[in-house]
């Protein structure tokens, strides 16, 4: 299986970073994600491949234009069939564990990156399927926010991490935050390891380590317990 994530961007540039390091590397590496990113500029009208125009109406800032839009979502329709076409705009759904987990099952997506004012209304009533945010703030455009959505997603594609990075032990996979971790020395300067931890004793491991993930998340994110994806009545979404 070899998922492909296809993004529509008019700042092609601002996402040559993301996709050629660590993680996401490996995976395109694998053969199990390959993420490629399209320039909007050249679906644009006329000799200056316009993409977008003044809002109808009046008012100040642009609005990308649905010709060019359509044009490029054609021709990528043209070579696969999508699952989803995603709009990355502020007022979309939180982007949250649960929908990366739910994206991470797809076989092909589709980000569509916003800027200036936005898309016309007419891409997003006809053409998308979906509207995501990663949070409430508003960044200048839709790239750093469909990167960021790409590697929550990929990342959880059985085979891209190993053992010592896996998934399943995230913060919020189970509805909880992590628990502390510690490495060597066990005491640094007086500053002591739990002892529990050093007595190879695993169940007893594995019980404070849940308690302390109660723990934090009572203390940090209150609002997580017993929310729709706390570990008593969240299922296993994961493709793994
Ligand atoms: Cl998806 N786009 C923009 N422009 N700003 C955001 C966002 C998306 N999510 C949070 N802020």
């Amino acid at each position: 299986r070899n998922m492909r994530i296809d993004i529509i961007t008019v700042l092609p540039g601002l996402l040559e970073g993301p996709f050629s390091h660590s993680i996401l590397k490996r995976a395109e590496e694998k053969g199990l994600a390959t993420v490629k990113v399209h320039d909007l500029r050249p679906y644009g009208i006329g000799k200056q491949h316009t993409l977008d125009d003044y809002a109808f109406g009046g008012g100040a800032g642009m609005v990308m234009m649905i010709e060019p839009i359509a044009s490029c979502l054609e021709a990528l329709k043209k070579e696969r069939a999508y699952d989803e076409v995603i709009y990355m705009t502020p007022d979309g759904q939180t982007f949250d564990q649960p929908m990366a987990n739910a994206f991470s099952l797809k076989e092909n997506l589709i980000l569509l990156c916003g800027h200036y004012k936005g898309v016309d209304e007419r891409v997003r009533q006809h053409l998308i399927t979906k509207e995501v945010s990663i949070g409430d703030f508003v960044l200048s455009g839709g790239e750093l926010a469909a990167a960021v959505v790409a590697d929550a997603v990929i990342r959880l594609i059985p085979g891209v991490l190993n053992d010592e990075t896996s998934a399943l032990t995230d913060s919020f996979q189970d509805g909880l935050l992590a628990p502390p971790v510690y490495t060597r020395p066990a005491d640094y300067n007086g500053w002591k390891v739990p002892e529990v931890l050093l007595s190879g004793h695993a169940a007893n491991i594995e019980s404070w380590r849940f308690d302390e993930s109660v723990r934090r998340t009572k203390e940090r994110r209150p609002d997580l317990i017993g929310g729709p994806f706390s570990s008593e009545k969240g299922g296993n979404t994961t493709a793994q």
